[in-house]
């Protein structure tokens, strides 16, 4: 018997395209949560999965070592497979185009826009506005190249809407409207009406929702200062909001 894929996670946009894909390729996986905001990234014993402590981390028996990074992981999948990555090379440097930009820009510029929503209005105006307008920058890239084609590259769906595709879900949290991104919404909303993708939101709520939500309700201000990084030496920040 074929011996399931391991993913760590949690209820994040970078664990959730992981999710997304192994659904997409009907593959047998189980998931294992690890509590981030009560510092279990940062055990030793996760540390030699991941030495930068953070999920996804894939443990597949046939690669042999663990995999961390989720745009490494969406490829390896991919190629195991041979499905939702193009081989020849004009499509699939298209896919691999669009998948870096999802990792290179939207995922940390719109995890830093999350970062200073939490922070109490008005203490960080520059920090806010600057990834406000570099998450705007990146969803009107997302929606112009949406108007001309149904998916984002190579002609196909393939892993680089599976990686965007959870980012963009954060449009109005993020404080833009969706009737000014109607390419964006119909690609989002056809992504979402995948049986994958249907089967993948279970899955996560499954494993990760209701557990995820009680580390994170239950983190101390110490648990959060560690999840953020903030060492002694910087100011002290207020992410009481991220317990509400
Ligand atoms: N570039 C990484 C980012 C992973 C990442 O930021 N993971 C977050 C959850 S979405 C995490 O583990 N945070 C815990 C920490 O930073 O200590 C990827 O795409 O896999």
């Amino acid at each position: 018997m074929t011996q399931p894929l391991l993913l760590y996670g949690m209820g994040s946009p970078n664990v959730r395209k992981v999710v997304i894909l192994l659904e997409e390729l009907e593959l047998p996986y189980e998931l294992r949560h690890v509590a981030v905001f009560k510092g279990e990234q940062f055990t030793p014993e996760f540390q030699a999965l991941n030495p930068l402590a953070k999920v996804p981390v894939l443990v597949d028996p046939k690669l042999g070592r663990p995999l961390a990074e989720s745009g490494a992981i969406l490829i390896h999948l991919a190629e195991r497979e041979g499905r939702l990555l193009p081989t020849d090379p004009a499509p699939r440097s298209e896919v691999l185009q669009w998948l870096m930009v999802q990792m290179a820009s939207i995922g940390p510029m719109f995890g830093q826009l999350n970062h200073f929503q939490i922070l109490p209005e008005g203490s960080e105006p520059y920090a806010l506005g600057r990834y406000h307008e570099q998450a705007q920058r990146l969803y009107r890239l997302l929606d112009d190249r949406l108007a001309t084609r149904e998916w984002l590259a190579g002609g196909a769906y393939s892993i680089a809407d599976i990686a965007t595709y959870p980012w963009a879900l954060y449009i109005d949290r993020h404080g833009f409207d969706w009737a000014r991104y109607p390419a964006l919404r119909r690609w989002c909303d056809a992504i979402g009406q995948r049986p994958a993708a249907q089967r993948a939101n279970a899955r996560m709520d499954e494993a990760f929702t209701t557990v995820s939500n009680q580390t994170r309700t239950t983190a101390s201000a110490r648990d959060l200062d560690l999840f953020f990084a903030r060492s002694e030496e910087m100011p002290a920040a207020d992410y009481s909001a991220v317990t509400r």
